[in-house]
């Protein structure tokens, strides 16, 4: 009988030993997919903040005119008639932005565009814009092919914003705009 006894308690201490390495086991499971899970999340929210900022910018940028209106050019960015202009906006601007985009006169004005973090189109802050930041290129594409750029005037632009979070997130936006709209 006390033989029994012993065999029963040994028994036991397996059993326990077992069902703490299986529940150990599961929780580790569990915490390693709650990891997974909230990584996930964050990478969701990432990218939904950055849709929503390379959308607005995106926007922007398409409303401009094709091409400067003051002036024929055969260069991108910001032209001679634009310089003067902006630098007296600029030092008048009791906020001390450097150039607002609402003071942008075409498109390509913005190539090379680089913010962080970014601002509003009147210059105003962004909520929560710390860590976050976009950039703007403007580019001529081949008619024959989109893909490839051209160092002459084409008729058709390509844009390309990206935005970034820190070093862990990025994404790029493409549009194409043509003079002929
Ligand atoms: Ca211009
Ligand atoms: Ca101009
Ligand atoms: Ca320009």
């Amino acid at each position: 009988m006390r033989k029994h006894q012993n065999h029963r308690r040994g028994f036991t201490l397996i059993e326990a030993t077992v069902s703490i390495v299986i529940v150990g086991v599961m929780f580790a499971s569990a915490l390693s997919m709650a990891g997974a899970s909230k990584m996930t999340r964050h990478r969701r929210a990432l990218s939904d903040r950055a849709h929503v900022l390379a959308d607005a910018l995106l926007a922007e940028v398409m409303a401009l005119p094709y091409e400067d209106p003051d002036e024929a050019t055969s260069a991108l960015g910001q032209d001679a008639s634009d310089v003067s202009v902006y630098n007296a906006k600029v030092a008048g601007d009791p906020e001390g932005h450097t150039v607002r985009r609402d003071w942008c006169d075409d498109i390509d004005d913005l190539n090379g565009w680089n913010q962080q973090p970014p601002v509003n189109y009147d210059g105003s802050a962004i909520a929560e814009a710390a860590g976050w930041q976009r950039k703007i290129s403007v580019d001529w594409v081949k008619t024959d092919n989109l893909n490839a750029k051209s160092n002459v005037e084409t008729g058709i632009k390509c844009i390309k914003v990206t935005v970034c979070y820190q070093d862990t997130f990025e994404i790029t936006m493409v549009a194409l705009r043509s003079r002929a709209r």
